[in-house]
């Protein structure tokens, strides 16, 4: 009890001093998840990477979709946009294309990625624009209230289907490695440590870095517990041979997911060009197209409206 009292003190004086290498990322707002919500997890080692990275909150945007995974928008201080459902990578992407120096990382749950907007998935992907996305997969519709997804297995009885559904899951790995993309790594909820590691690793690339997480929703998602994905993990740094430049080694890795979840980076091209190296009309320009729009005073305007 003393031991952690002395901690808080410690932590507080930290905080009062600056030296807190969370201070610049904290936020006033309760955390509202259920408890045992692997939500709570991706925020810390979302946290870790951007300090171990040394990215200012000043230099980061962070774009979130709606759902339980979204409700992270206000629990921290940086630059944040809380978009529709299905939005955040292409917010996210127009970001980035918009002001490349900045550092910008776009989630979503299996809901909003796999239906409402696979779309933008699948293009973001091809183009590769050089942004992180945390792909937070709990196999269900959180926030309302666990509604079957793309990825629900057919044995999960949710609320809206307590029978089950009759489709088999969707895999979205095997889905984005068809995609020719550039990064895609795995990684899990439970081991915060692996997953502040992948999120270095997606960070540091250059190009669209898909990152799945298996997470875990103790509330609509009671058979596929943390124990369930425990007994499941493979890590490749324990692979002798993998080689994570073969597209068909992690093809292969991607479907097995029922007795074997790989855990690490399945496949990387550090040599395809991202998105704005290609536009043969940024080829020679040295500014962002941030720099090179024409400000326009509309306080005149404005003044209608008061
Ligand atoms: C276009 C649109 N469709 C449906 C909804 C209703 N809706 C809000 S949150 C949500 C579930 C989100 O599930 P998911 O994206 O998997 O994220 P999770 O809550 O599991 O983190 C749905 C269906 C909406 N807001 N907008
Ligand atoms: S419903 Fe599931 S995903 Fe949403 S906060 Fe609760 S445990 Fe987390």
């Amino acid at each position: 009890m003393q031991d952690d009292k002395e901690k808080t003190v410690e932590r507080l004086k930290d905080l009062v001093d600056g030296k807190s290498t969370y201070l610049k990322y904290e936020s006033p707002e309760l955390l509202t998840w259920c408890g045992g919500c692997g939500n709570y997890n991706i925020l810390g080692a979302m946290k870790q990477a951007l300090v171990h990275e040394k990215i200012s909150s000043q230099d980061l945007i962070l774009c979130f979709d709606v759902g339980c995974n979204g409700n992270l928008a206000d629990k921290i201080g940086t630059n944040t946009i809380h978009g529709l459902h299905g939005r955040a990578i292409s917010l996210a992407s127009g970001c980035k294309i918009a002001n490349p120096n900045m550092q910008v990382i776009a989630m979503a749950g299996d809901g909003a990625t796999l239906s409402e907007g696979v779309n933008h998935l699948i293009h973001a992907v091809r183009n590769d624009y050089n942004i992180v996305f945390l792909h937070h997969n709990n196999s269900l519709y959180g926030l309302t209230t666990g509604q079957p997804s793309a990825t629900t297995r057919k044995d999960q009885k949710m609320n809206s289907a307590p029978d089950g559904v009759y489709l088999d899951p969707m895999n979205p790995v095997d889905m984005v490695l068809s995609l020719d993309p550039s990064f895609v790594a795995r990684t899990f909820s439970g081991d915060i440590k692996h997953m502040t590691e992948m999120i270095q690793a997606g960070i540091r690339h250059n190009g669209f870095a898909f990152i799945e997480i298996f997470q875990t929703c103790p509330t609509y998602s009671r058979k596929y517990k943390q124990e369930w994905y425990w007994d499941k993990v493979k890590y490749i740094r324990d692979m002798e041979n993998y080689d994570s430049t073969d597209i068909w080694a992690a093809r292969k890795a991607a479907l097995e997911i029922e007795e074997n979840i790989l855990l690490g980076i399945l496949y990387q091209n550090k040599n395809k060009q991202n998105f704005m190296k290609k536009l043969p009309n940024r080829q020679d320009i040295t500014t962002a197209p941030v720099d090179e729009v024409k400000h326009y005073d509309i306080s005149e305007l404005l003044k209608e409206f008061e």
